[in-house]
């Protein structure tokens, strides 16, 4: 049997809606997040020494890492549906958004959320201002500038396009849609980007997609 180790407000969420996808028997191990710190609870070292979600454990095997999950899943239990065969052009594309979303999309977006933190945090009012200014000068200097530079590359791929690979929906679609929920709720205005608001709101669309959200719980990106 599958197991999920699940953390609330998480990209472990794809990983449910996955598991949907492919209809196979599946549990949920949930896991809260501390509510001042926002981390996952020391329990999920347990897991993976990482302590970081989704992990799952399928028999005697532990696999972490949301892309090798996807891949796992797929190639074990897709009966050959969610990916591209292996010698089409598409596999490559298909392999590029497998690793691009947790390579380089999702830095992106973790940086810009650290920033977040960094300027809302509580510290001394005489150095609320510097750490403002250092904030700020990231952002305009390199976080705002990649984050549209990564858009315009999405919303250019997207163009003409209802899926991410060729004309099914595949692990490329659903490794992509944490960091393009993340990015629209972390400021990136969906009317910029007209075809990343279409692609989200199709996949917010599907059935798969909302009984993985019922069964996930809290979920703050969709
Ligand atoms: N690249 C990893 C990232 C895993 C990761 O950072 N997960 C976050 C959830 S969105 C987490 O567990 N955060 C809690 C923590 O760092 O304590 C993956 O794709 O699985």
């Amino acid at each position: 049997m599958i197991v999920l180790h699940h953390l609330e407000h998480s990209r472990s969420q794809r990983i449910i809606w996955l598991l949907e996808e492919l209809g196979v028997e599946y549990d949920i191990q949930r896991y809260e997040r501390d509510k001042e710190t926002y981390l996952a609870p020391a329990s999920l070292k347990k897991i993976h020494p990482l302590g970081k979600s989704p992990v799952i454990t399928d028999g005697d095997k532990t696999i972490a890492e949301s892309g090798l999950i996807v891949e796992y899943l797929i190639r074990r239990y897709g009966r050959e549906r969610l990916m591209p065969s292996e010698d089409s052009d598409d596999y490559w594309d298909y392999l590029y958004w497998m690793h691009y979303a947790e390579g380089s999309l999702m830095p992106l977006m973790v940086m810009s959320l650290i920033f977040t933190r960094i300027e809302t945090a509580p510290v001394p009012f005489f150095v609320k201002p510097i750490a403002k200014g250092i904030v700020n000068k990231v952002r305009a200097g390199f976080i705002r500038p990649n984050i549209d530079t990564h858009m315009q590359h999405i919303e250019n791929h997207l163009n003409g396009r209802q899926w991410f690979v060729g004309e099914q929906l595949s692990g490329a679609d659903i490794q992509m849609i944490f960091p393009l929920e993340a990015a629209l709720n972390r400021g990136v205005d969906g009317s910029r980007y007209p075809n990343i608001q279409r692609f989200v709101n199709q996949v917010h669309g599907l059935d798969h997609y909302k009984t993985a959200l019922q069964k996930g719980g809290p979920y703050a990106y969709a």
